[in-house]
């Protein structure tokens, strides 16, 4: 094996042919609506029970999917690799967990998860969440928000990310248009690795990636992850 601590890092693409839309795709989510409406602490304060029915559509859309070859694979990188794989994902859905990953950050929060702004309890979440839902820790109801990281705000554990991501030997990303940031600019922090991008078309990102391998993540992905188990 030629790597040793492996780190990746996952965007809406690799979610994309488990039948969850991208972002910033021509008919992604982004197309139809505004985020500064639904995912911003603005558009939450201008209009809490739209921001909660975005999150109770996704919610349910996300049940309705399952895994892809992409997302088993990583885990299977897991499982083989002799040394550390960390995957860092930007998706809010379970895909990587339901595909049997176990070292996973969720950066930008998870749909399944709720957070209480009145007492910082989080709970897992599955049912519809209204401005009546109470908090099952407070009992305080109109607080109650999806577990997930807005626009402006502060992504989850990046302390941890980037004492990973620079410490890594190969950074490999997959899915992500490269446009959000922080997370666009870990490659930046990965500067003693080799750094791969595996995703349908050139991102912002790839001229900062040594190496890239374009098609369908269900495709490209298992098929590198194969070579490097294989080397
Ligand atoms: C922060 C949760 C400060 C929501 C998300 C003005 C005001 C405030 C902030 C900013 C500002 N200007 C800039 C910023 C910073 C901002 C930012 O980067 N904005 C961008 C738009 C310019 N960032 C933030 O606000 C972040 N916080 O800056 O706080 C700070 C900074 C540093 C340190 C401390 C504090 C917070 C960002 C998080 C926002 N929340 N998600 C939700 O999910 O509902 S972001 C959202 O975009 C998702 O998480 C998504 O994952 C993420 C990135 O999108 P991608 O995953 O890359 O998806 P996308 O559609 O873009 O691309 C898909 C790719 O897949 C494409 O390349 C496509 O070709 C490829 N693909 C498609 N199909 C396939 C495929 N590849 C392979 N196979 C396929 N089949």
């Amino acid at each position: 094996m030629r790597f040793g601590r492996i780190v990746v890092l996952t965007g809406s693409g690799i979610s994309a042919e488990s039948g969850l839309s991208t972002f910033r795709d021509k008919d992604g989510i982004w197309s139809k609506i505004d985020y500064r409406d639904v995912a911003t602490p603005e558009g939450y304060r201008r209009d809490p029970q739209r921001v909660l029915d975005f999150y109770n559509m996704r919610r349910s859309t996300h049940t309705s999917v399952g895994p892809n070859a992409a997302h088993f694979a990583l885990a299977r990188l897991e499982t083989e690799h002799p040394d550390e794989v960390t995957i860092v994902t930007q998706n809010v859905d379970e895909l990587h967990e339901r595909a049997g990953t176990k070292r996973l950050i969720h950066m930008h929060g998870e749909v399944y998860k709720a957070l209480c702004a009145a007492c910082g309890v989080r709970h897992p979440w599955r049912e519809p969440m209204s401005l009546q839902t109470a908090c099952p820790a407070c009992s305080e109801t109109g607080r109650l928000r999806p577990d997930i990281v807005w626009f402006g705000e502060t992504p989850y554990e990046l302390d941890r990310i980037g004492a990973l991501v620079s410490q890594c030997d190969l950074f490999i990303a997959i899915g992500t248009s490269g446009t959000v940031y922080p997370a666009a600019g870990l490659v930046g922090l990965a500067r003693d690795a080799h750094t791969v991008e595996l995703n349908l078309e050139p991102s912002e990102g790839a001229s900062r990636f040594r190496e890239a391998i374009h098609g369908k993540a269900s495709e490209v992905v298992p098929a590198y992850i194969d070579r490097l188990i294989s080397e």
